[in-house]
């Protein structure tokens, strides 16, 4: 089973909708107030089965110039276009509005209908079809048959028939590989079922009972039903029409405009940096700031254009620029849009999105760099170009889902092949960061671990969390991987929650070192009744973080020894006490603070703590107010 959609374009009055009656038997006017005015307001639909499981779904729009927002709702997602031109009256101004906008939005074939062709003599078509065919000349329509018929007496059906079937036959097969959105263009309610949109699936494909979410307001529901053009299925795939019956939520919190996807896959958007083209009849150049209603999809928003380059794209120009929007949409790199100016409404230009999810622009020329790349460079090199913008945060397979045009599919195959060469990493299994961003933060890491070892040199190193802030506080996981890299390339040596230079090692001058030398010496002669570190650190001129450095030197160097916060005794007299009172704990049994006090000559001040260093040092045990050997044979003994 295929399915191909077609719309109709062209002038008011020129027999479009007759034109799908006649070939379907389906009138696509559905509203009262089409019928009674006998114009098309908004757009219609209707199908016809062109034989050899093949279906031809029709989006039949208004030719009115007020409605032009309307056909542009239908025509988004069409794969061809039945240009209708009445043969009586020939090209008209939205038979030009309409042509411009399928080539704006790269429908890619056509054919053309000279409709109301009972209305005039032979020799006169034939004028209207050379007419046309200059008229044409240079657009996409520009070799496309021209079939005059007539929806009164059914004179060139046939023949269009053939014709659309041969069209339709040759669009080629959509990818599967693709995320599944549906710009939706109809919003109702059906009496016992609820709520039930419309619209053509752009890309993917949705089954039954999955979870979907309504963008870019977020609502989550599921589908509770699928039908295509009037039939239940179990999957709506690209380029069908379907309605989807939706479960968990509300007629009224839809509206046309938003897309249906899957949850949490999509990213609403204010941002949009995209090519831009102007018409060659725009009436005035595209200037900066310049408001204009953007339509994407189904959507129409008010934007403002920020050229890239210059402050105007001129009339037959095409540009880089950024499109600031007045409400949200989503969408992914690559989608067509069109915009039409503020007032007149008419038609102005259009183009292709580049980034979804840009940073505020600057005009510069690497911008402009950075968008030819997106624009015109094979899809790996897109796909890094978008890791490399993200910078030192990395970015996920999950945004680049949202940010990129790929498929999963497709994302998984390029994503391997910028791992296998370098130029990106993975810092966890779906987290990447560019070679160029790793590359740099070595250089910042390096820059900043030489400033650290240059202001304090007695330092070990620098903590790990001071160097992430460094970085520009990096995403932790990020930080940690990263430094796992650098020290694997040997950049750097991670020692606890330290880091330092590769090359950095504590260097005393001789200054310091006599300093560190007439500390150790008055700790030693001090034996275990020492004075506080700052006291002796004073007695040096010494204070603050220098002094602190200098101690924490001495204490892994293990010639002092912390006994409490504050109070340290150098190594040596430290183990004599010790000896001292372990022989005596052997011979009695227990000790008591008085009894260690006396036996080293010490006060209160300083037994307490050694006693309860000895605790934690498990050689003792406490006891009531008397300590014992921790090791039970030995006390025994
Ligand atoms: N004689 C003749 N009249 C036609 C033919 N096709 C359409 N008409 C008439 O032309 C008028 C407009 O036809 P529609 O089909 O409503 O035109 P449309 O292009 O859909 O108009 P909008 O949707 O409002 O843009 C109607 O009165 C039709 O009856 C035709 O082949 N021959
Ligand atoms: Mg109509």
């Amino acid at each position: 089973m295929r399915h191909v959609v077609a719309g109709t374009a062209g002038h008011i009055d020129h027999g479009k909708s007759s034109l799908v009656l006649a070939l379907t038997g389906i009138d696509p006017d559905r509203l009262k107030e089409e019928k009674e005015r006998g114009i098309t307001i908004d757009i219609g639909f209707a199908h016809l089965d062109l034989g050899d499981g093949l279906t031809l779904g029709i989006v039949d729009v208004p030719g009115h110039e007020r409605f032009v927002k309307n056909m542009l709702a239908g025509v988004g997602g069409i794969d061809l276009v039945m240009l209708i031109i009445a043969a009586d009256e020939g090209v008209m101004p939205q038979t030009r509005e309409h042509l411009a906008i399928c080539q704006l939005l790269r429908i890619q074939s056509g054919l053309v209908v000279l409709t109301k062709a009972d209305l005039t003599e032979p020799e006169w078509l034939e004028l209207v079809q050379e007419d046309v065919r200059g008229f044409l000349g240079g657009t996409f329509l520009g070799g496309a048959p021209i079939l005059p018929v007539s929806a009164k007496t059914g004179e060139g059906l046939p023949v269009l028939r053939e014709a659309l079937a041969a069209l339709a036959r040759a669009v080629p097969p959509r990818g599967t590989d693709a995320t599944f959105r549906l710009p939706i263009d109809r919003v109702f309610t059906i009496r016992g079922f609820g709520t039930v949109v419309t619209g053509t699936v752009a890309a993917g494909q949705l089954t039954l009972d999955e979870r979907v979410e309504v963008y870019p307001h977020g609502l989550q529901a599921k589908v509770r039903g699928i039908q295509t053009h009037g039939q239940p299925v179990s999957a709506a795939v690209a380029g069908q029409r379907a309605a989807v019956n939706l479960q968990g939520v509300e007629r009224a919190a839809i509206t046309r405009g938003d897309v249906l996807s899957l949850p949490g896959l999509l990213q609403p958007t204010y941002m949009l940096d995209a090519t831009c083209e102007l018409l060659g009849d725009a009436p005035a150049p595209l200037r900066t700031r310049q408001r204009v209603r953007f339509h994407i999809g189904t959507s129409e928003v008010m934007a403002r254009v920020h050229p890239v380059a210059g402050t105007a794209i001129e009339p037959g120009q095409t540009g880089y620029v950024q499109l600031r929007l007045e409400a949200p949409v989503v969408a992914l790199p690559r989608d067509r849009y069109v915009i039409r100016s503020y007032s007149p409404m008419v038609t102005i230009g259009g183009g292709e999105l580049l980034d979804v999810a840009p940073p505020k622009a600057r005009r510069s020329p690497a911008l402009t760099g950075r968008l030819r790349t997106l624009e015109t460079s094979p899809p790996a090199s897109v796909l890094e170009a978008h890791i490399q913008r993200v910078g030192g945060g990395g970015v996920r397979t999950a945004e680049l889902r949202a940010r990129t045009p790929f498929g999963p599919e497709a994302l998984r195959g390029y994503l391997q092949d910028l791992v296998a060469r370098e130029r990106v990493f993975v810092i966890d299994r779906e987290w990447y960061v560019h070679a160029e961003t790793a590359e740099r933060l070595r250089r910042a890491a390096e820059a900043a671990l030489a400033a650290f070892h240059a202001r304090e040199p007695l330092k070990p190193g620098m903590s790990k969390e001071e160097l992430r802030t460094r970085l520009g506080s990096l995403e932790e996981r990020v930080f940690l991987a990263l430094l796992e890299r650098f020290a694997v390339a040997g950049v750097l040596v991670v020692d606890k929650d330290k880091v330092r230079g590769a090359g950095h090692a504590v260097r005393l001058t001789p200054v310091q070192q006599a300093a560190s030398d007439r500390i150790e010496a008055e700790f030693r002669e001090a034996g275990v009744a020492p004075p506080t570190l700052d006291e002796a650190f004073a007695k040096l001129g010494l204070a603050g973080s220098a002094a602190q450095a200098m101690a924490q030197l001495l204490v892994e160097g293990r010639r002092l020894v912390r006994i409490r916060e504050g109070l340290y005794f150098h190594a040596e007299p430290l183990q004599a006490a010790v000896g001292r009172v372990l022989a005596f704990l052997r011979e009695h049994q227990a000790i008591t603070p008085q009894e260690i006090k006396d036996l080293l000559g010490i006060s209160r001040k300083y037994a307490i703590p050694l006693l309860e260093w000895l605790d934690t040092q498990r050689l003792t045990i406490r006891v009531g107010d008397k300590r014992v050997l921790r090791d039970g044979t030995s006390s025994a003994g």
